[in-house]
């Protein structure tokens, strides 16, 4: 049975020199460049404090929004999915990463109709939870699905009824806990998350629901410190990091990187 661990490597991606123009819902938020990428080189000197190894992509100036890189692949165990991100205006930003991607993976380029967001997607041992969003279709779910199942990883989806991705509104805090937005997620929508034997714990703010779980660690963003207080409380080693400039662009934690497992091993 494999264990929950940190991830061995994660791949991220520089901040684009146009960051101020992704995509966002809020367009009147103004992005701060420098503080964006002063905020991007905590996060990956956080990771590497953790132990992770971590490898840089360039960024492409031309692609504003590639610094989201979990949305561009789903890393499996000797599989990976390329996607077909959701929205046109990020399509571009496939060609880079997944000539990042070395030989240790077969890629598997999702094709039309199907779409799919990385942050549509959590994993949970040998389960993804694939949330259909705006961003994910069905097609994509069935492209993943069948791709995961050479690795023996199955999917299971779920209705994303609110905000950007399912990833927005819960992420695991541990192997066996599960963060969530309870403005997004009723109670119903939880029974999945049950049922595979993690326990709910409701975010005090919105942007506590996105955390990233490194083994023990889990980073918690700065702007959720209820949240930060309640995992600090459960026994878990919580760091807080400043990610402010990626919450403008309706980003969080998870979404900084692509992350890979060691051998024998899993991670969100
Ligand atoms: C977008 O709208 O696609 C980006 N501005 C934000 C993507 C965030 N991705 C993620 O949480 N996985």
């Amino acid at each position: 049975m494999p264990t929950f661990a940190p991830p061995a490597r994660a791949l991220v991606r520089d901040v684009s020199s146009s960051y101020a123009r992704c995509l966002r819902v809020d367009g009147d938020a103004r992005i701060d460049l420098g503080a964006a990428r002063r905020q991007h080189a905590t996060y990956i000197a956080t990771l590497r404090e953790l132990g992770v190894h971590v490898d840089v992509i360039a960024s492409d100036d031309a692609c504003p929004d590639s610094c989201f890189i979990e949305d561009t692949a789903v890393l499996l165990r000797e599989n990976v999915v390329v996607t077909r991100p959701g929205a046109e205006a990020r399509r571009a930003e496939i060609a880079g990463v997944a000539a990042a991607l070395d030989g240790r993976w077969r890629a598997h380029a999702m094709v039309a109709p199907a779409m799919l967001d990385g942050g549509d997607v959590l994993r949970v041992d040998g389960r993804l939870f694939v949330g259909l969003s705006s961003r994910t279709n069905r097609d994509g779910a069935d492209f993943l699905a069948r791709v995961a199942a050479l690795d023996a990883i199955d999917v299971v989806t779920v209705e994303v009824r609110g905000g950007l991705h399912l990833k927005s509104a819960c992420t695991l805090a541990s192997a066996s806990s599960l963060v969530y937005d309870p403005n997004v997620l009723r109670d119903e929508d939880l029974t999945a998350f049950r049922d595979a034997g993690l326990t709910c714990i409701a975010a005090s703010e919105p942007t506590g629901a996105n955390v990233l779980a490194l083994g023990r660690a889990v980073l918690v963003s700065a702007a959720a410190p209820r949240t930060a207080e309640r995992l600090a409380a459960i026994g878990l080693d919580v760091r807080t990091i400043d990610v402010g400039e990626f919450h403008k662009g309706d980003g969080a934690l998870t979404c900084l990187s692509l992350r890979a497992a060691s051998s024998n091993a899993w991670c969100t």
